[in-house]
């Protein structure tokens, strides 16, 4: 059975703003306190989705979380009711209310990590979500984002959900923008790829200026609990020296689909050494391995980052050729669109370019890769996910039509402390918990 992969993307949430939480990720810097548009965000992100879809790509929707997080508020002594609790930590600590706010559960390539059931000893697809235990502002997203997707891939029979490894440094996991697959159809086997930054227990090379976020210990336990075979599965360590440049998660500088992995020439340390073991890997399944290495002398780490490049999407389009989808500021920018273009002139599997603005994620270091977490299926595994949840035409105005009631189109820091606010959020997400028929995922409904 060839199977199918569907992109499940984070729609936007209600509070998106920019806090520069994100040492390390430096649009997030950069962006820190300008003024948002969560409804353009948002819109942005559902006009993704809908145009995939129009071109045939299956895609689902994942929900946002409640923010500003009370229950997080509560748990660091706040106390009162909720406009009293928001109003003290507003006037005491507006940077801690600000992450509280975050509305980074959209980027979810960091909600789990996911093995199709052909890669997994017991058959069945599994999904580990990751704790993001590097960013305190991510690192309360695991609960939320563990009930979203038991609503969304409710059957047993087909779907084993983990929680988050423990929250301690030593597991850091950024789920799946640390992880890569290699299949000749994304409903056979494959080669299941774990990047990781740094080691806890053993002494290996470190970035020296940002953190390394993924550790080995937590690749290798998911690799455990998805019960991976170990001559399909690889640990390749990121180049220490790519993430002091700014590429905080793997998914900056690499992306792989089907049998191809597009990657810059230093995302890896011992690059040679990981494409042999890949191409060892693969040929074994007698599957070839294409790998696409950007050289620094056409691309550099410094424009791979301010552009996107590698955090596009690869999508297999029904003739198997595959199409490239990039943010507009790959676009603006005359050497890498140049490259694009030689690319995809190139005769080579990669041969069509799909361009989106995705400002508002972009300034926040988040995009197209960031925006979507992938899940290859087989038939009948997709015909148990949650229906509700697929974009077509109907819900695609249905949700637009959600945003325009709901979201605001300016937020700022000072706007976070604001009771009407909460209020607005909580009945925006009880209502899209019955569009999406999720049941009770939010703190505030149970
Ligand atoms: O974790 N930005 C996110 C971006 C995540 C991108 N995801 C992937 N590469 N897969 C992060 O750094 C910034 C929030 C702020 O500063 O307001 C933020 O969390």
């Amino acid at each position: 059975m060839s199977g199918c992969e569907v992109n499940f993307d984070g729609l936007v949430g209600l509070t998106h703003h920019y806090a520069g939480l994100s040492f390390g990720n430096e649009a997030s810097t950069q962006h820190k306190n300008s003024v948002s548009n969560p409804k353009l965000a948002a819109k942005q992100g559902l006009l993704k989705m809908k145009a995939l879809a129009d071109l045939g790509f299956m895609q689902g929707v994942l929900p946002p979380h409640e923010r500003p997080h009370l229950p997080t508020l509560r748990q660091l002594g706040f106390s009162g009711n909720d406009a009293q609790i928001l109003e003290q930590a507003a006037r005491t600590t507006p940077r801690l209310l600000s992450s509280l706010s975050s509305a980074s559960a959209m980027w979810v390539a960091n909600a789990a990590t996911v093995s199709p059931s052909a890669d997994s000893a017991d058959g069945r697809v599994h999904f580990t979500v990751a704790n993001l235990n590097n960013k305190f502002h991510r690192a309360i997203e695991p609960e939320t984002t563990g009930l979203a997707l038991q609503a969304t891939f409710a059957d047993a029979q087909y779907f084993t959900h983990h929680q988050a490894l423990p929250q301690v440094a030593l597991f850091g996991d950024e789920g799946a923008a640390n992880h890569n697959r290699l299949a000749a159809e994304h409903g056979g086997p494959g080669v299941q790829v774990f990047v990781y930054g740094r080691q806890g227990l053993n002494d290996a090379p470190q970035p020296a200026r940002y953190p390394a976020r993924q550790t080995l210990e937590a690749s290798q336990a998911v690799a455990r609990l998805h019960k991976l075979y170990a001559e399909r599965t690889v640990f390749v360590q990121q180049n220490p020296a790519v993430i002091d440049q700014g590429v905080f998660h793997n998914d900056v500088i690499a992306v792989s689909n089907g049998n191809v992995l597009f990657h810059h020439q230093h995302a890896f340390l011992n690059s040679p050494k990981v494409m042999d073991e890949l191409r060892r890997k693969l040929a074994v399944l007698g599957t070839e391995f294409i790998a696409i290495e950007v050289p620094d002398n056409r691309v550099s780490v410094a424009d791979a980052v301010r552009t996107y490049l590698f955090n596009s999407q690869l999508l297999t389009r029904s003739n198997g050729k595959m199409t490239i989808v990039v943010p507009e500021e790959a676009r603006q920018h005359r050497g890498v669109w140049g490259y694009l273009n030689e690319l995809v002139e190139s005769g080579g599997p990669i041969n069509r370019i799909k361009v989106f603005d995705l400002r508002e994620s972009m300034r926040n270091g988040g995009g197209p890769a960031c925006l979507r977490l992938r899940v290859a299926l087989t038939e009948r595994e997709l015909a148990a996910v949650n229906p509700q949840v697929m974009m077509n035409d109907s819900l695609f105005a249905t949700l637009n039509e959600w945003v325009d009631k709901h979201y605001r189109d300016r937020l700022t820091l000072q706007d976070l402390g604001d009771p009407q606010l909460l209020l607005e959020g909580r009945s925006a997400l009880d209502e899209l918990t019955q569009i999406l028929a999720l049941g009770s995922i939010y703190p505030f409904q149970r």
